[in-house]
């Protein structure tokens, strides 16, 4: 195969992204590339973290001239209490997400819209929940499995159910540390108290709430969010699509779906395929419509459909540049307020869903569990409608794009496992294979990439640059998020990538015919590379800070990721970050990221933002614990 066609470099996709950006200037003036300059020399109390605005007789800002704020509040204090409500705030957003996908499911009836397409996890769920199901029907175990999950956001009393599926030494600590979440709500209401002015002064004090409330997350709100998205649209399966702006198409109408929550995406694929759409599509003379997404919604419609991927995001203000974007819709999380003004600039409608979601210029249509699928179809004649209206002058499609397998829940990953050690009964639905590559050393361990990325470093570069090193070095990679979507692009998520690999994992791929990283989901299905690390434990017999498992976000950008970087520390693993926390104004702060949470939970984050370093550091820490555990 010709190396230069199976891989798209990151030259080359900045090579696309400066010629639509360039076109950009000419049209309507700026993209995130003029705002980052005109942004740069980022203030530095900012970057330390020790600016706060938490009352009126501040704001205040920590220098050697003034070591306290007018409160008294020192460097320490005021960096841990800006990262804990960064934490609070990345949980609540994938939280809140899980929320509206209980309301739905608690909305679904046999007639539909909503219906219950994966009955069996549902089933599963309501039985480790204590639901009865006998006898039951299924929309009535679904109504109480959803008032049982909202129930997890705001428990009075006891705790939350979830932590309870990490591994026993796990929870042991969890309970030991006094770090059992006790509700999502509740978790984030005292985070937000502890850092409300006049109260917790004690940094270590402020990190352990962050803990628990990201334990909230991982193993609470995305969990959540993740089984009742799979219990409603279905388990993701192996299913093979593309990525990259080329999969934008000349002669079809092309949908942008963008954001997080699949419920109103899952519309729009919908209405996208009714007899009505299609024929009223044909009478207009027009081929086809063409569904393509962004960031996470993008990862949950490929999974579930093969829906096309047209990139990460830093990507999204490119996919209107095309000029043939006919609409963007829009969900919640991650999407650029400049969007809709660079819509008008084109033929692209631009459509808001959510009240969390509203911004200025956008037309919002207010999308419920009752009006979603109505509201699609309108807004699909609308996308059809406006086809016409493209300016052939201005589109520009780069051609650019990739194959690539998506796909792989823990579900899968077993399977695949099974296919390839079918006559050993006592393997089977087991992580065992795996474990048995990595005890011998055909697989030296594996690193879950995920996040965003990051105009402070050069975007994509970094997951490029670490990706293909750990390939090298026969190290697996899963992914989520706009991670997934670089590797996507580049394509790396194809099986013929293993011809990149060491020897070790190209046998692996080969044996259980697999690409060499495995696409697990958007960001709130990290929760299921948790439930994968803590199997990978289970299976193997140790704690989870022992295997050779650890996470890395090398371009991460959100407040959801802080969250979701502690949730994977406070599971055991330790963390490889590309980007600084934004704490080093307190070197108690950094200590306690980098060190501290290792008395705590056994891990930490390691921190670089040169990728080879950040690449190096991950395989010398997969070895290091490969040498303690004696393999
Ligand atoms: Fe300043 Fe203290 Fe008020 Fe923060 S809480 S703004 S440090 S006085
Ligand atoms: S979309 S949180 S930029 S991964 Fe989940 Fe991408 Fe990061 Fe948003």
């Amino acid at each position: 195969m010709d190396e230069n066609k199976r891989i798209t470099t990151v030259e080359e996709m900045e090579e696309d992204s400066r010629k639509l950006h360039d076109r950009a200037c000419e049209v309507c003036g700026e993209t995130w590339v003029e705002r980052a300059e005109s942004q740069k020399n980022h203030c530095k109390f900012g970057e330390g973290g020790i600016c706060c605005r938490n009352c009126s007789m501040g704001p205040c800002r920590i220098s050697p001239k003034a070591p306290r704020g007018i409160c008294g509040a020192d460097a320490h204090a005021i960096a841990a209490r800006n990262y804990l409500r960064a934490i609070s705030a990345g949980t609540a957003s994938h939280s809140d997400h899980a929320r509206e996908i209980l309301h739905v499911l608690h909305h679904t009836k046999a007639e539909g819209p909503y219906i219950v397409r994966d009955e069996q996890k549902l089933i599963n769920l309501a039985h480790e929940w204590q639901i009865a199901t006998e006898g039951r029907d299924i929309y009535d175990i679904a109504r109480e499995v959803a008032e049982v999950g909202l129930m997890e956001f705001g428990r009075p009393f006891g705790e939350m159910r979830f932590p309870g599926r990490a591994p026993q030494e796990r929870q042991e600590l969890w309970r030991k540390e006094q770090i059992w979440p006790r509700a999502i709500d509740r978790e984030i209401a005292t985070a937000m108290h502890m850092t409300h002015m006049g109260n917790s002064a004690d940094p270590e004090a402020l990190i352990r709430q962050g803990l628990r409330t990201s334990i909230s997350n991982g193993w609470g709100g995305s969990m959540l969010g993740t089984e009742i998205t799979d219990i409603l649209f279905g388990t993701p399966t192996v299913r093979e699509t593309e990525g990259n702006l080329g999969v934008l198409e000349h002669d079809q109408v092309n949908i942008v779906v963008h954001g997080h929550d699949p419920v109103f995406s899952e519309a729009i694929v919908a209405a996208t395929e009714l007899k009505e759409t299609l024929d009223y599509c044909k009478a207009k003379g027009i081929k086809g419509i063409n569904v393509v997404g962004l960031c996470c919604t993008a990862n949950e419609v490929a999974m579930r459909h093969g829906v096309r991927m047209a990139g990460n995001f830093l990507q999204q203000e490119n996919a209107i540049l095309t000029g043939a974007c006919d609409m963007m819709c829009v969900d919640i999380q991650c999407i650029f307020p400049s969007l809709p003004q660079l819509a008008q600039c084109f033929h692209t409608k631009f459509v808001t869903s959510s009240p969390i979601a509203r911004i200025p210029g956008a037309d919002h249509y207010e999308v419920t569990p009752e009006n979603a699928f109505d509201t699609a179809k309108d807004l699909v004649k609308l996308a059809i409608d406006n086809y016409s209206n493209r300016d052939e002058s201005k589109v520009w499609i780069p051609e650019r794009k990739q194959k690539a397998i998506v796909g792989y829940p823990t579900e899968q990953i077993i399977k695949h496992l099974d296919n390839i050690t079918n006559s050993h009964v006592d393997t089977v639905g087991s992580y065992r294979p795996a474990i048995d590559a990595i005890k011998a050393g055909v697989l030296r361990g594996a690193v879950a990439i995920v996040g965003c990325n990051n105009p402070r470093i050069r975007p994509d570069f970094s997951h490029y640059e670490i990706i293909t090193e750990l390939f090298r070095n026969d190290i697996l990679v899963v992914a989520t998020g706009c991670a997934a979507q670089l590797a996507t692009k580049a394509g790396l998520m194809n099986k013929e990538a293993k011809e990149f690999c060491g020897a070790g994992l190209k046998r692996v791929c080969e044996l259980m015919d697999i690409p060499p990283i495995l696409h697990m989901g958007a960001c709130v299905d990290i929760s299921r590379m948790m439930r994968l690390a803590a199997g990978i434990a289970e299976d193997w017999g140790v704690d989870m800070t022992q295997i050779p498992v650890v996470g890395c976000a090398p371009e991460w950008m959100s407040e959801k990721a802080v969250s979701i970087a502690n949730y994977v520390v406070s599971s055991g693993l330790d963390v490889y970050l590309g980007i600084e926390p934004q704490v080093n104004g307190s070197d108690q702060m950094m200590n306690l990221i980098t060190e501290g949470t290792r008395d705590i939970v056994g891990a930490g984050f390691i921190i670089n933002t040169d990728p080879k370093v950040l690449v190096k550091n991950i395989i010398d820490g997969i070895e290091a614990k490969r040498a303690a555990l004696g393999i």
